[in-house]
């Protein structure tokens, strides 16, 4: 044997006579014969700076990386279409907005802000939700959150907020979290941003999937329609698999388990075919609303209440294609807030308009040209006619003599010349909205603006009391994690603008003797803005198991029969099992049979699972009544209020783990397979057992 191994390559028969398709190239398209040995003086000797096949690939291989996004440098990118359900002429005279059932393609990248690209996806932070659509007049770019407010209303802040988010500069860390001095520093010092802090500090931050989460165009744009008159519009992103958020606890243990558990998520449901869709909903007014309102609408640290203006449905977004290549798609595609189409204009949020300019600059750092537009996910799929040309890279160079216009080589249509060559277009090009405009240069902030606390408390109050409890909890652990009292402090007495009650809890979880001081607020609170349901997770909860995941724990002994009956029923709700098992390769059922694991115990938490079923065989519920991996998993699965599926045949395992004592309707018995196993999946529609009381300290 042992002289047809060639170890020119390692040992690794790299080298044999290959189908011409088959045969590896250089960059430049010439053939290699070796793609694993340098070439050297001497079999033993130094490496020669001639071999331009190794001097190639190691060029190329140093210039891999391209800067990081400044934010949102996670991120995760999906193919889909966006088809119009209801066409809206009266507004706005895009081609996107007028016929029904066209399908526009598009391209949307979710991503989290504060940490780098390789940070984990479970971080408490504002999702990016981001869609490109590319219409037959050119791309469209919503660049969105999936938070609708912001944490500040003028654009030159926003280097100040990144930066006390992003790791100190001194040391380095911490990474991905606000859980640090310098953040609520910035932010107990920046009124304006207590609004967003609500909603960071609640269950939007922490979302169980990519999927179940809302988007928002967050400031308000305008719609124009074909006689040039103007709405006022927010965009809002609605779930069709409903919200669904984690809790704390277990977003710290998925980030060691599954850091990529978004990611994951995201594409796995793709490949299965379960194609996530968000409706896309629009609440139009007038300047006249805009006047009435008891808050500026330009400010984007302020929600316009859907009791008030009603969110209208007019199409849908499916994803339903992952990508080739994550770095040619997800990492290079370049959205603009200022990719807009004739129909859709900007307004005068002083947020939204320093936006415009910070996109393109930053595609021009990341991507190194101006012609990033020649990429393909950035390329728009319409015609594009221009006299641009040159730069890095340039890949679509017009044809022809001219270059520039006006010119006598390329004109109307009748003149018989050629070639011919693009014009503007009053008809049906862009036209900016005419908004009057004529006032003094002046660097102030507009009065209207001054109201910092009265949306803070009306979605405090909007919330139920889990969700109250969570957001409790979650500035206690934050400023716990802050060093510096008089921050801690700061903070609470902004709290006491919102709410006392839970400024209170929050001290109390701190262990401060005094309350402090309340902040002194720019402008008096509105204290009884009523709730809005829709602004709660929980109040909103789907009743599904569509796209959820069941964690089976199966060992030795385990009632075959239950295992299919667990797995049809799961099946029927379009919800998806993960057989886990004490070895990777499954476990012998009670018919004798091997049924296969995908995880094995140690690997797979129930931190991964919105609900666990637990089925084994007496002798090996008792084997693994000490095992601490099968313990954490069911212990985990408790304290996380989710629904605990048993077999008789665990419960030595339910008593190790200490909560056999404790059972309460969260837990089904999975003891006849005809009924128990869809009794039990019908429960976990409820994705989660709050009753359960250690939840409400989570
Ligand atoms: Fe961004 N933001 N942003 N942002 N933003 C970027 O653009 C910026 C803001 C948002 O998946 C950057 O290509 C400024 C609000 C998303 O590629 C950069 C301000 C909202 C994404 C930038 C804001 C967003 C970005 C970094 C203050 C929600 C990711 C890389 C005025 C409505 C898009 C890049 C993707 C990315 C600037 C505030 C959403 C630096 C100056 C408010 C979803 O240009």
């Amino acid at each position: 044997m042992a002289e047809d191994i060639n170890f020119d390559d390692g040992g690794a028969n790299h080298q044999k006579p290959r189908n011409e398709d088959e045969v590896m190239t250089t960059a430049q398209g010439s053939p290699v014969a070796d793609d694993q040995n340098w070439l050297t003086a001497g079999r033993r000797g130094p490496q020669l700076l001639e071999d331009h096949i190794a001097r190639e690939k190691i060029f190329h291989f140093d210039h891999e990386r391209i800067p990081e996004r400044v934010v949102h440098a996670r991120g995760y990118g999906i193919h889909g279409h966006f088809e119009l359900k209801k066409a809206i002429p009266e507004f706005s005279r895009a081609a996107i907005f007028n016929e029904v059932g066209v399908k526009t393609p598009t391209f949307t990248r979710f991503s989290t802000v504060a940490g780098s690209a390789g940070s984990p996806d479970l971080a408490r932070d504002v999702r990016g939700f981001a869609t490109k659509f590319y219409t037959s007049e050119g791309n469209w770019d919503l660049v969105g959150n999936n938070i609708p407010v912001f944490f500040i209303q003028d654009a030159i802040k926003f280097p100040d907020l990144i930066h006390a988010a992003k790791p100190a500069p001194d040391r380095g860390f911490p990474q991905a979290q606000t859980a640090h001095d310098n953040f609520w520093d910035f932010i107990s010092l920046t009124p304006e941003a207590m609004h967003m802090v609500m909603w960071i500090m609640s269950d939007r931050t922490i979302p169980r999937s990519l999927r179940f989460m809302e988007g928002f165009g967050v400031h308000t744009f305008r719609l124009v329609n074909a006689e040039g008159k103007s709405h006022f519009v927010k965009f809002h992103w609605k779930p069709h698999q409903g919200m669904q958020s984690v809790v704390w606890n277990e977003a710290v243990k998925i980030n060691g388990a599954d850091p990529d558990f978004h990611r994951r998520d995201m594409w796995d449901s793709i490949e299965a075919g379960d194609f996530p869709a968000w409706d896309l909903g629009i609440q139009v007014f007038d300047e006249a609303f805009a006047e009435t309102f008891e808050f500026d609408v330009l400010d984007a640290t302020k929600i316009i209440p859907e009791e008030q203006v009603p969110v209208e449905i007019i199409g849908t977004l499916t994803l339903d294609a992952n990508v080739d290549n994550f770095f040619a798609e997800t990492e290079q595609v370049a959205f603009c807030t200022q990719n807009i189409v004739p129909g859709i204009d900007f307004s005068d949020d002083p947020l939204l308009q320093g936006r415009n300019f910070s996109y393109l600059d930053t595609q021009l750092k990341r991507l190194g040209g101006p012609n990033f537009t020649h990429i393909p996910i950035n390329a728009p799929k319409c015609p594009v006619r221009h006299f641009q040309q040159d730069g890095h890279m340039a890949m679509t160079n017009p044809k022809g003599r001219a270059n520039y216009e006006p010119n006598s080589w390329t004109g109307p249509a009748d003149d018989n010349r050629e070639p011919r060559g693009p014009r503007g277009c009053p008809m049906n090009g862009f036209t900016s909205y005419e908004a009057p405009v004529e006032s003094p240069k002046i660097r102030a902030r507009s009065e209207t603006f001054a109201d910092h606390y009265s949306q803070a408390r009306q979605f405090y109050v909007s919330q139920t009391e889990i969700e109250q409890g969570h957001m409790a909890n979650a500035l206690t652990f934050e400023l716990s994690k802050v060093e510096h009292v008089h921050i801690r402090e700061r903070m609470v007495g902004h709290l006491r603008n919102i709410d006392e009650d839970l400024a209170k809890e929050v001290a109390d979880g701190l262990g401060m003797a005094d309350m402090p001081d309340k902040m002194p607020a720019a402008r008096e609170p509105i204290t009884d803005l009523p709730a809005s349901k829709p602004l709660s997770i929980l109040a909103n909860s789907p009743k599904t198991f569509k796209g959820r995941k069941l964690g089976l724990y199966i060992a030795e002994g385990a009632d075959a029969g239950m295992v299919s009956a667990l797995m049809e029923a799961v099946k029927s709700e379009g919800g998806m099992v993960e057989v886990v098992a004490p070895h990777v390769t499954g476990a012998k059922l009670s018919d004798g049979k091997m049924q296969a694991a995908d995880q094995k115990i140690d690997g797979a938490p129930s931190v991964l699972y919105d609900a666990v079923a637990v089925v084994m065989g007496e002798k090996a519920g008792k084997n693994y009544a000490d095992d601490k991996p099968s313990i954490d998993f069911v212990n985990d699965a408790f304290a996380h209020a989710k629904f605990i599926g048993y077999a008789p045949g665990a419960m030595p395992l339910l008593k190790g783990a200490g909560v056999a004592g404790k059972m309460d309707q969260g837990f089904v018995e999975l003891a006849d397979a005809n009924g128990a196993a869809a009794k039990f999946i019908d429960q976990c529609k409820q994705l989660r057992f709050w009753d359960r009381a250690a939840v409400k300290q989570d």
